[in-house]
């Protein structure tokens, strides 16, 4: 961290806050861009409403006196330059893609208070020394297309730019079809590895998307890191057959057999308690038809754990229950995992800003890990990364009820500000 003296502009910066009604009104505002019924967005990553979504942040951040430049994959970085161009620049931001029941908060929140940063900083008159950037990550939720973080992960260098563009959604349109299509198909440089520029700092808010803080009483999370992660597509083949002719001993009935290996799911995660997850979203049966035995299953299985030996333990657990269907010689089971990152540490003296700037605020804190992935998770792969968390109603998220006081999400943003400014210094 580069010290710095306090010039006289610098001097207020110890005062300077973010306006709240401010970031609210544009929170609401992109939040229109995929609204439903029940007050949540459904924004799925590269489709047309992503598209809008991307469009308005994009002539928000040119109107804020950014630079913005797309890469291949599709991530946006609205520059704000500094009084030292050499300096890496100190970053923050998230995601505008959402789940298909999707909230207002996840992702928005991130990227709409590093927009407001900036904001806050261009009404007070402060240049930076170092450049300043607000990210909008590609894909971050992995619902339309796997992997998920897909825009932080190529920039990180986890997978390459070729397997991402080559991913496609259950239509079969690919990312990189997909990304020409909203004409987002940039040219800068996507992995870090290729020439994206490493940054100084990554700061990312979010809310919690848990009911801890909530349930705490307090209003800020020091996110000291990240649960790992593992995703697979399971497919169960048995045998289509007439469900009245058939009888029960005879049967090789996909669903059931699928069901068998789904509630192993659960109990891999129940025996790793209290940080271990085990989670079926979505299944797929085939025909689908009430009187037809089902005579193949394919679904989806996330299993997160603190520490990479538990997430290991149970990943092991899960190939021993598909080897032994497969033993029992009736069914084919077929398993690729298609995600994995071990636990994320986030990077101590980052950690530590955020704690001190709670405190500086007067804020309640209180460390947390974090049971969700975000982009800091890949972004910490390549410079040191922290995040900051807001309670969000009842720990609900990924539901259209997600919900957030306007007066957590300031208070977060004012934590971002000043964890910025102390990163990238204050020209005089
Ligand atoms: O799945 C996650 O943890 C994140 O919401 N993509
Ligand atoms: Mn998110
Ligand atoms: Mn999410």
């Amino acid at each position: 961290m580069t010290p710095y003296v306090l010039s006289a502009p610098a001097a207020a910066s110890t005062t300077l806050s973010i306006d709240g009604d401010r970031l609210w009104a544009s929170l609401m505002t992109l939040a229109r861009i995929g609204a439903t019924d029940k007050g949540g967005v459904c924004r799925l990553a590269l489709t047309d409403l992503d598209r809008q979504g991307r469009e308005l942040f994009v002539r928000w951040a040119q109107e804020a006196g950014c630079r913005v430049r797309v890469d291949a994959i599709g991530n946006l970085f609205a520059r704000r330059e500094g009084s030292d161009p050499a300096r890496a620049p100190i970053a923050t931001g998230s995601h505008i893609d959402t789940q298909p029941t999707g909230g207002k908060f996840d992702g928005n929140y991130g990227v709409l208070a590093g927009l407001e940063v900036l904001r806050t900083l261009n009404d007070a008159g402060i240049r930076t020394q170092a450049p300043l950037e607000v990210c909008v990550w590609t894909n971050e939720e992995g619902s339309r297309f796997v992997p998920v973080m897909m825009g932080s992960g190529v920039y990180a260098g986890d997978f390459s730019l070729a397997t991402a563009l080559a991913a496609t959604d259950r239509e079969g349109v690919s990312v990189a079809d997909a990304l020409r299509r909203i004409g987002f198909a940039g040219d800068a440089p996507a992995a870090v590895a290729d020439g994206a520029p490493r940054f100084g700092a990554y700061f990312e808010a979010h809310i919690e998307q848990g009911p801890v803080l909530e349930d705490a009483g307090i209003p800020l999370g020091v996110v000291t890191g990240a649960l790992g992660q593992r995703w697979y597509d399971v497919t169960v083949t048995g045998q289509e057959a007439h469900a009245g002719p058939t009888p029960m001993r005879l049967r090789r009935d996909a669903l059931q057999a699928a069901t068998g290996l789904m509630n192993e799911v659960v109990a891999i995660a129940m025996a790793e308690q209290p940080h271990a997850r085990g989670t079926v979203g979505y299944v797929q049966v085939h025909p689908n038809s009430r009187n037809v035995i089902p005579g193949r299953v394919t679904f989806t299985v996330d299993l997160r754990h603190g520490d990479d030996a538990g997430l290991s333990r149970m990943d092991a657990r899960l190939r021993a229950a598909c080897a032994a269907l497969q033993a029992d010689g009736r069914f084919a089971v077929d398993l690729v995992q298609t995600v994995y990152y071990p636990p994320a540490h986030f990077a101590p003296e980052l950690v530590a800003a955020v704690r001190q700037g709670a405190e500086r605020a007067g804020l309640a804190h209180l460390d947390i890990v974090s049971g969700a992935g975000h982009d800091a998770v890949y972004v910490a792969r390549t410079a040191p990364a922290a995040m900051i968390f807001v309670p969000c109603k009842d720990g609900i998220s990924h539901n259209e009820i997600e919900d957030a006081k306007p007066e957590h999400l300031a208070a977060g943003c004012n934590v971002l500000l000043h964890a910025m400014l102390e990163q990238a210094g204050i020209a005089a």
